[in-house]
């Protein structure tokens, strides 16, 4: 059984705390499937300010993470482990963007994964030269810092550690799996405020639930996410069904 380790490092692990004791994070923590640690990069000063930022060299606006903290921490976390490996990543707007593929791979990593979040506009080059593998983003618009985004990559890669999800297979009949968005569901009751629940559902007719269900994730896919095309798993018969959606759709 494999188990995904992650030592975050932040100024504010209060912003992680609560969202990591909820749900599915909390409950993959307490099977041992997940273990994170949060580590405040202020308890790593030296100072009586426990100064963890500084104003940049060059004279520009703005405040940079100073490096000995962030030295010292990292090296904390080592200690902590002896003989381990470890991973470092710089949660970073300059980072490679974090995908699924991204989240599958970090989901099989063996290593310790230290996640360092900024806090300030800024991090010490040195930080990054010295200490950090990676840098990865979450997407292209500005969050206030890192912590968010370490939430987001912790999340996406425990959801896919065998075990974390009640469903072995949910995680990749979800959005993304093989490409493609999901298909819309239904519960009940069989009609709402006069809309029905497709017959199809209701049929029993399990071949044509699945025909169904491929047809209108590829329907999902084509309308909303259709750049997603170029690069999900398709059949043939998936391209037919495809053509049939651009007709009903007036597409093309
Ligand atoms: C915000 C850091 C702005 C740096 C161009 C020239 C981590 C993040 C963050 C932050 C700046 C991620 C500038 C998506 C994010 C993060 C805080 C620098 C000034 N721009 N993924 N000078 N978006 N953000 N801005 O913001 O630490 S992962």
């Amino acid at each position: 059984m494999t188990k995904l380790r992650f030592d975050v490092l932040t100024l504010f692990p209060g912003i992680l705390a609560g969202p990591l004791s909820e749900s599915i994070l909390k409950r993959a923590r307490e099977k041992d499937l997940l273990d994170v640690r949060l580590w405040n990069i202020r308890d790593f000063t030296a100072d009586k300010h426990r100064t963890a930022d500084d104003s940049p060299y060059g004279g520009e606006a703005g405040m940079v993470m100073k490096p000995e903290p962030v030295f010292a921490a990292v090296d904390a976390v080592k200690a902590e482990h002896p003989g381990e490996g470890f991973l470092t990543i710089l949660l970073s707007p300059q980072g490679r963007v974090f995908d699924h593929p991204a989240a599958e791979r970090l989901s099989r990593e063996r290593r310790r994964i230290i996640l360092l979040c900024g806090h300030y506009e800024a991090i010490d080059e040195r930080v990054k030269e010295t200490l950090v593998d990676e840098e990865l983003s979450i997407g292209d618009y500005v969050l206030t810092g890192g912590e968010l985004a370490a939430l987001v990559v912790i999340d996406a890669a425990a959801r896919l550690v065998s075990g974390v999800l009640g469903d072995e297979e949910s995680a990749y009949r979800d959005s993304f799996g093989d490409g493609l968005l999901d298909h819309p569901h239904y519960t009940r009751p069989a009609e709402f405020r006069g809309r029905k629940v497709p017959e199809v559902l209701l049929s029993g007719n399990h071949d044509a639930i699945m025909r169904w269900r491929r047809k209108e994730s590829l329907r999902a896919t084509l309308l909303k996410r259709p750049d997603l095309l170029r690069t999900a798993e398709l059949t043939k018969e998936d391209l037919r069904v495809l053509d049939e959606l651009k007709k009903e759709h007036n597409l093309h």
